[in-house]
């Protein structure tokens, strides 16, 4: 399996086919595994788990907890020698997809204990200290935090103030400063830590820590939250915390690297619980429509209606398609994913909020009222477009890390032409890339056919977004690091180019597998969701020539001098 990340290439102009098709599939084996497990998740869920009793007592009775690790569910994506249930991230995802699907209070406690709490120990950590902490936090007789976030260091992860300075003996570390909204705050017994070697002002320098709750570790009171009333979110205080020198993971100073190598992987696991939700939004709404009569029809004969449930359906199929697609990466062993997990969670949190909105809309009145569950389902599905990275920064991210690629081949070419002589061979590169970018993989080969006009339609926006790329990036150089409106056409473009692949893989898979008439729902879907990324990819195109960018940094900046809204009719 190629090691390249496939929107990586699509920067460049480069469609590499061969990481998305075939659209990847379990194993009969874990197929089956999976199946079993969901069975009884799923009976569990049923039976146990009250999400509207969790979201009135704001918390999960420990009873449910205990159940929980005794299904496994604390150690999905353990191996078995350290008591895991040792499954992939698509395993593990379409789990936390059936959880989230049933209760988001319960999801993001296994997520922040599982996508990120023990993962860098998974990720990144020795035999040793994988054998040391694996074994009791798969069984959840230990439960596990991320510990990233600070009062000063939110979306900018790097300026965290948390210091861990050597021993005077060199034996351990001390660890001082402290954390807030830590997920599982309350009740976690081992927190990955990050913290900087260096004074404030230098380069950070950060490097991420095992600790464990013990002397100099508090945490704070639950926070009373908007939703998933049921996590426990604390801060977390650090006061002359000894930290033997085996608790570091990864190597010292390379802490930020682990901290986003943690996120790339965990921000999966949070599409997959934005898909559960979204996918029981639209079986409610479905439920709906067809019950509730106006004007003597039902809702679901309404032409406004049929246009909601239809985005509905389209954009969870993208949000599936591209989740899994992602994960049948990860799970071949494709190291660079960043990009495209980013984009499932910014594409899933959207999708669910839309789905949500949309869903209590046709509930109308009672959409409104305490006693039904879309209000709370409305409440949990807000936090996913602020943590794990808020979808502002990771546009940021989608857009810069994708034109890193072409900007040091742009760069590297402005240096070969001052030393002609030196720089011939980059030149030669540079040349290959272009030819091999125009003449070979600029064109699908594998989508079926009855998706041609989706193909064509992906095609000709990857060339927009190539040739402005490139024109930005030499009209602007660096600059580009300050030009968020730019950044954020880019960004849209790349997750629209990202959904419309994964859904033509993933038609086409089941159109070759069960016949056109058969995958009608993959064609109706993709074709949707199509149509409406076209019209986006259209605007954000023609945005990056026209457009309004700068009448509108004009009245936000010019009324920051007023300070508020000073219009008044009066
Ligand atoms: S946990 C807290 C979440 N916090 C964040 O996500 C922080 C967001 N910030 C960032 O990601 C970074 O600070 C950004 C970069 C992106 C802004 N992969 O100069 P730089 C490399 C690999 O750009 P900065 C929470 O919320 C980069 O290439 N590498 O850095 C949990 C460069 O490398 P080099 C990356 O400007 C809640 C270097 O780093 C990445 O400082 C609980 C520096 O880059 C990357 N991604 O910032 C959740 N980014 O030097 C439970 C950068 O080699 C969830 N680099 O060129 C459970 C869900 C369950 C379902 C729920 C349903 C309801």
């Amino acid at each position: 399996m190629s090691d390249h990340s496939f929107m990586k290439g699509l920067f460049h102009g480069v469609i590499d086919e061969d990481l998305v098709f075939p659209y990847p599939q379990l194993a009969v084996e874990e197929k089956e595994n999976v199946a079993l497990i969901l069975d009884s998740v799923g009976r569990f869920l049923e039976d146990k788990v009250d999400p509207a009793k969790i979201d009135a007592d704001h918390e999960i009775p420990g009873s449910v907890l205990e159940e929980a690790k005794g299904l496994g569910l604390f150690g999905l994506q353990i191996d078995p020698e350290h008591n895991g249930v040792g499954l992939g991230i698509t395993a593990y995802s379409r789990i936390m997809q059936q959880v989230a699907a049933h209760d988001a209070s319960l999801a993001v406690t296994l997520g922040a204990h599982q996508s990120i709490g023990l993962k860098a120990i998974l990720l990144y950590g020795t035999d040793e200290q994988k054998k040391r902490w694996l074994p009791t936090l798969a069984t959840g007789e230990k439960v596990a935090a991320f510990a990233l976030t600070e009062p000063g260091a939110g979306s900018d992860a790097a300026s965290i103030k948390t210091r861990a300075e050597l021993s005077a003996d060199g034996s351990h570390y001390i660890l001082n400063g402290s954390k807030i909204w830590i997920t599982n705050g309350g009740f976690a017994d081992v927190f990955t830590v990050f913290a900087r070697m260096t004074e404030e002002g230098e380069k950070p320098r950060l490097t991420a820590f095992v600790v464990e709750r013990g002397e100099g570790v508090t945490t704070g009171s639950n926070e009373h939250k908007l939703g998933i009333c049921g996590t426990s979110t604390t801060e977390v205080f650090l006061d002359d915390v000894k930290v033997p020198k085996d608790h570091v993971l990864g190597e010292v100073g390379r802490g930020f690297k682990v901290a986003m190598g943690v996120l790339n992987n965990g921000r999966i696991g949070l599409a997959a619980g934005c898909i559960g939700m979204s996918k029981e939004l639209i079986r409610m709404a479905i439920e709906r429509v067809g019950e509730r009569r106006a004007f003597k029809k039902t809702l679901g004969e309404f032409g406004l209606i049929k246009d909601k449930i239809a985005g509905m359906l389209a954009r969870t199929y993208a949000l599936e398609s591209m989740t899994y697609l992602t994960c049948g990466l990860i799970d071949a062993g494709v190291s660079d994913y960043s990009l495209e997990s980013a984009i499932c969670k910014v594409h899933g949190s959207e999708t669910l909020w839309w789905v949500v909105n949309e869903t209590l809309q046709i509930a109308a009145g009672i959409g409104y009222m305490k006693e039904y569950p879309y209000e709370r389902m409305l409440r949990d599905a807000r936090i996913n477009l602020i943590f794990e990275g808020t979808n502002e920064i990771l546009r940021a991210f989608i857009a810069l890390s994708g034109m890193q690629g072409p900007g040091k081949q742009l760069s590297d070419v402005a240096k070969a032409i001052r030393e002609p002589i030196k720089g011939f061979g980059l030149l030669a590169d540079f040349a290959v890339r272009k030819v091999r970018g125009a003449l070979v993989a600029e064109r699908f080969t594998r989508v079926n056919p009855l998706l041609s006009r989706e193909a064509v339609m992906f095609e000709e926006s990857l060339g927009h977004l190539a040739r402005h790329v490139e024109n930005t990036l030499r009209r602007h150089g660096r600059d580009i690091a300050l030009m968020q409106f730019v950044q954020r056409r880019v960004a849209d473009v790349a997750i629209d180019l990202f959904g419309l692949a994964a859904c033509m893989s993933r038609a086409t898979a089941a159109i070759e597998a069960d016949g056109a008439e058969a995958a009608w729902r993959h064609l109706e879907y993709t074709r949707v969701f199509a149509s409406e990324a076209n019209q986006r990819l259209k605007d954000n195109v023609a945005g990056f020539e026209a457009n309004d960018d700068e009448i509108r940094k004009s009245a936000a900046v010019r009324t920051y001098d007023d300070g508020q809204y000073l219009l008044d009719i009066l």
